[in-house]
């Protein structure tokens, strides 16, 4: 415990359309009592070498999310749960929280049924049908601004919208791009080159939030499906799910936009070629997202630090 915590960290690798989530379910830090944003943020101040520890190289890889396993504050969920990934912390995961209800479904801690689920940005809850499939009630998702112009270094001027599913997007429809499978390098210089273009522009979420979700828009391949995406995550990975939060996003703008009508069925296809189901309800000014996928157990072991191990922490910038 010399580090702040074990130096046997007890895992499950599962994943959903092709994203993989690491759950910690022993070893981790005491972050205590507090809310999960609170616990977040002692996460991120006092024990990133955990989260760096857990999914960046030579243990994990760009591509890994991790989740955090923690005791609810509300008694009437089944777990708690803090994301993180290759360079910091998420607020909720949508591919994230279908893989831990499968986890706790293979470690015979759930059975199928409903439950409630604590993040650091409310409280979401999964019905999981006791083998793969997970529905999930995702936190109001929104809008926040339509048709913004952003100045792209080598592109000129792109417009998306912006929008909050749990996390923060910009979504783009109109880019000239090819979303295949082949073309992931040239679509991440793309999408990375928007993100730095909104962080010098000074664009950003609600409250000056950062915006480190891009995600862009195109064509199905799969006839069953309405759109097909590209999503870049904040450490430059992509995200070889249709993204949860990102799909909530979607639909957020969707509904606003009068082109998916309430509780109808949106199939988001990902880069990948995997899909989730997607529908919304309106509440007032938000929608409620509800979101179905699958997710599978890929492995499950023990992360072993050992002290004279000089990356015991990961590659760390
Ligand atoms: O499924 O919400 C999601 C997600 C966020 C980042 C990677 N996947």
């Amino acid at each position: 415990m010399e580090y702040g915590f074990s130096d046997r960290i007890h895992f499950v690798d599962t994943h959903a359309g092709g994203e993989p989530t690491r759950i910690v379910l022993e070893g981790g830090p005491d972050l205590g009592k507090g809310s999960m944003a609170e616990r977040r943020e002692i996460f991120r101040t006092k024990f990133d070498h955990f989260r760096s520890a857990v999914v960046n190289e030579p243990r994990g890889s760009d591509v890994f999310v991790g989740a955090l396993l923690c005791e609810p504050t509300d008694p009437t969920c089944v777990a708690g749960v803090i994301f993180f990934n290759n360079v910091g912390y998420l607020g909720m995961c949508g591919h994230g929280t279908m893989c831990v209800a499968v986890a706790l479904g293979y470690l015979g801690r759930i059975s199928a049924g409903t439950y409630k689920l604590e993040t650091p940005v409310g409280i979401v809850t999964f019905d999981y049908d006791g083998k793969h499939t997970v529905t999930i009630t995702n936190v109001p998702s929104y809008r926040y601004a339509k048709d913004v112009a952003v100045e792209v270094e080598g592109f000129g001027v792109v417009k998306g919208d912006i929008a909050w599913g749990g996390n923060w997007f910009f979504l783009v429809d109109e880019h000239g791009q090819e979303l295949e499978l082949r073309n992931v390098e040239q679509l991440t210089d793309f999408t990375w080159r928007i993100r730095q273009a909104l962080q010098r522009q000074g664009i950003t979420g609600a409250d000056g939030a950062e915006i480190d979700h891009i995600e862009l828009f195109g064509p199905p391949k799969n006839p069953n499906a309405n759109s097909r995406n590209f999503v870049l995550c904040p450490g430059k990975a992509y995200d070889r799910s249709p993204c949860g939060t990102g799909t909530s996003a979607k639909i957020a703008c969707l509904i606003s936009d009068g082109k998916l009508k309430p509780g109808k069925i949106w199939r988001q296809e990902s880069i990948v070629g995997s899909i989730f189901e997607a529908w919304g309800e309106v509440d007032g000014d938000k929608i409620i997202p509800h979101l179905r996928g699958t997710a599978y157990v890929m492995a499950e072991g023990t992360l072993i630090l050992q002290p004279e191990d000089p990356f015991r922490f990961g590659i760390r910038p």
